[in-house]
Parts: C-alpha cells; sequence; structure tokens
C-alpha cells in the first residue's frame, strides 16, 4: 500500500513503469493553457501512464492524483478525494491558499535549473546596473544631458547582500560572489556557501544591513518575511545604498521606500515585483527617476525544466521516496 492507502497503481522496474489496469492517474494543469498543452505532451513520456487535464478539463474528480497550479481555484484542492501531491508551478507558494491544501497532501516548490539561471541573470544585471550608476545614466539620457563619469568603485570593495540563501538565493550569491564583490547573505538557519559571509536569524540583522550597499531581496513571502524591507531595514543600510527586489512586493513598504529614495538614503531600486501587480497606474515608482520596474520577469519556469522537475517528484512519490523541496505548511516556505 502507498501513503495514501490505496495499492500502487504502477510496477516499477529499471525506471520503466507498466499499468497494472488501474484507473490511469491524472495530473490536473491550473494553469496557462500553453503550457498545459506542453505537457500534456511532455509529462507521459516522463511518466509512463500518466494523464495531464488542464483546468477547468477536470474529468472524474477522483482519478486526479496530481495538481500542478499557481494559484488554484478556492474549493479546489479540497473537492479531489485522491489528490496525492500539490505542485507549485512557481518556487514560491504564497499565492497558494495553504489552508485549502487537505493537511496529509504535500505541496511542493518549483525547482528547475531555468527558473533559477533567469534569477541569476535578473540578479547580475541589476546587481551591475546599480553598482555602475546606470539609473543615474539613464535619468541624464532622458533629459538630454552627457552627465559626468561616475568614479569607479572596485567589485571587491562593493558590498552586495543576498536575503535568503535558498535554491535561488544561494545561487544569485554564488554567482554575485564570481564577479569578486565582496558579498553575504542572511538566512534563517544557518548556511555555507564558498566565498560568501552568511549570516542567520534576526539577531545578525542589523549586522548584515550594515555591511550592505546592494541588498538583493530573494526571500520568500511569509507572515515572518511580510514587510520586512521596512523604513527600519532602509535605514540600517548605508546611506545611498541599492535595492533589488526579486523575492516579492510584500516585502517591501513601498511609502518608507519612496520616502528613502526621495531622502538619497536609497540611492536606486530596481523592482520585479511590487504590492499590486500589474502595478496600478500613477503610482509614484512608474515615474521615479531612481526607480526602475519589471513586470515580474526575473525568472520563470522553463517548460521542459518544469516537466522534468514534475516528473522526477512523481517517480519518486511512486517508489516511495520522499519528495524533495516539500513546503513547511508551518513556516510558510
Ligand atoms: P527557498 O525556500 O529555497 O529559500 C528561501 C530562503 O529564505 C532560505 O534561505 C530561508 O532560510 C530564507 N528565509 C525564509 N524565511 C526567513 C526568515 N524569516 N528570516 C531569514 N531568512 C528566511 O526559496 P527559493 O530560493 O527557491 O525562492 C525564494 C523566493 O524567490 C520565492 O519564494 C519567490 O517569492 C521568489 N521568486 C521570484 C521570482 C521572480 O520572477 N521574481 C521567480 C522565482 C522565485 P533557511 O535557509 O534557513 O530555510
Ligand atoms: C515564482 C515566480 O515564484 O515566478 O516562481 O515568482
Amino acid at each position: 500500500m502507498d501513503r495514501a492507502g490505496r495499492a500502487p497503481p504502477v510496477h516499477a522496474a529499471r525506471g520503466l513503469y507498466v499499468l497494472t489496469g488501474q484507473a490511469p492517474e491524472v495530473l490536473l494543469h491550473v494553469g496557462s493553457p500553453a503550457r498545459g498543452a506542453r505537457w500534456q505532451e511532455l509529462l507521459p513520456t516522463l511518466v509512463s501512464g500518466l494523464i495531464v487535464r488542464q483546468w477547468p478539463d477536470v474529468g472524474d474528480p477522483a482519478a486526479i492524483r496530481y495538481v500542478a497550479a499557481w494559484a488554484p481555484p478556492a474549493g479546489l484542492l479540497a473537492s479531489l478525494p485522491h489528490l496525492e501531491v500539490v505542485f507549485s508551478v512557481g518556487a514560491g507558494v504564497d499565492h497558494l491558499d495553504l489552508s485549502d491544501v487537505p493537511a496529509h497532501v504535500p505541496v511542493v516548490r518549483m525547482i528547475e535549473p531555468g527558473l533559477v539561471r533567469g534569477m541569476e541573470e535578473y540578479a547580475v544585471f541589476a546587481v551591475l546596473a546599480l553598482h555602475r550608476g546606470m539609473l543615474g545614466h539613464i535619468a541624464q539620457q532622458r533629459q538630454g544631458a552627457w552627465g559626468d563619469a561616475d568614479p569607479v568603485t572596485a567589485t571587491p570593495a562593493r558590498r552586495i547582500g543576498i536575503f535568503g540563501l535558498g535554491a535561488i538565493g544561494g545561487a544569485v550569491a554564488a554567482r554575485l560572489a564570481s564577479f569578486d564583490f565582496a558579498v553575504a547573505g542572511w538566512s534563517r538557519s544557518p548556511r555555507s556557501i564558498d566565498g560568501v559571509e552568511t549570516f542567520a536569524g534576526d539577531a545578525t540583522l542589523a549586522a548584515f544591513l550594515a555591511r550592505t550597499d546592494i541588498l538583493v531581496n530573494v526571500l520568500p513571502l511569509t507572515d515572518a518575511t511580510r514587510g520586512i524591507i521596512g523604513a527600519a531595514t532602509l535605514a540600517r543600510l548605508p546611506r545611498g545604498a541599492g535595492l533589488v527586489n526579486i523575492g516579492r512586493g510584500g516585502h517591501v513598504d513601498e511609502a518608507a521606500l519612496l520616502l528613502a529614495l526621495d531622502s538619497g538614503h536609497v540611492g536606486g531600486a530596481i523592482l520585479d515585483v511590487t504590492s499590486r501587480e500589474p502595478l496600478p497606474a500613477g503610482h509614484p515608482f512608474w515615474q521615479h527617476p531612481r526607480v526602475l520596474l519589471t513586470p515580474h520577469i526575473a525568472g520563470t519556469t522553463d517548460v521542459s525544466g518544469g516537466a522534468a522537475a514534475i516528473a522526477e517528484q512523481i517517480l519518486r512519490h511512486r517508489r516511495g521516496d520522499a519528495l524533495t523541496g516539500v513546503v513547511d505548511r508551518q513556516a510558510g516556505y
């Protein structure tokens, strides 16, 4: 019997699964129809016997073992009697109402190389842009002004601080360290990354911020991290510090950030995420000369990589092996 108390539907032999004649297993995808169509082709080639349905074509709810979604409609997950695993199609899970997921059903985050690579690329772009004063040069160009050559700070003298050292934050930290920046990271529990100074826990936050010239946020949005980049945090950064937010808009107190930008305490902000997406017309960030906005594009789950990641987890689940990237419901990430 498997962990849901039913006979395994498949038999594993050297990675090949043969159906035993039971009803096929169904994964319900709730999200972009284009990705759903690709996963309908790809996933059955990776997990034999798997059928992929695209919401709202649920078919027989009792056949659905897996749901892959960004934000499933309220009540859907609780209505599936044989649901075994929920996959977030993104690395974050704050968009999922975890209280809607039956307690015995694990929620698995998306961890796939394409998504991590995109986040690394964006962080490198944004840190280099702030490091080389590009927001000022763009504003000068808009005014038809040639501007002055800023003195260049050598990368070892530029202190980058990464909020969050998980699957993405850890990769971002290592990537930035390869440019010889002085990189540090802050996490809940102690982490060790070559070439990166690490800080853990609330007691170390002030020291971490005091040594951070450019703060890159890659935290998950949880009860403990909501609003963490507010007036107190910003005040602890050195004057003129830069901010890169590729976590969630809910991490930032936007009014406090605007005050800090206008006073010059924060020199520039590159924001991929905002409290409301799309950002409403008329929001001061749109026209702010020291804010660069992008529409939540820092990292995107690659269709093939995402299918491979989900397939690997389903095969693990079928074998009875522990899943990876399972969300700790209490911590919220
Ligand atoms: P992980 O769960 O792998 O890592 C989270 C990190 O944050 C861990 O190091 C964790 O600490 C740390 N952390 C969590 N809570 C706290 C806290 N209260 N205090 C200090 N540190 C804390 O997540 P990922 O790296 O995979 O993803 C991070 C986030 O990036 C996602 O949740 C999502 O919001 C965002 N994201 C944004 C994208 C975009 O396009 N803008 C794309 C993809 C992701 P510990 O190591 O101790 O557990
Ligand atoms: C994610 C995202 O969490 O795209 O993966 O924001």
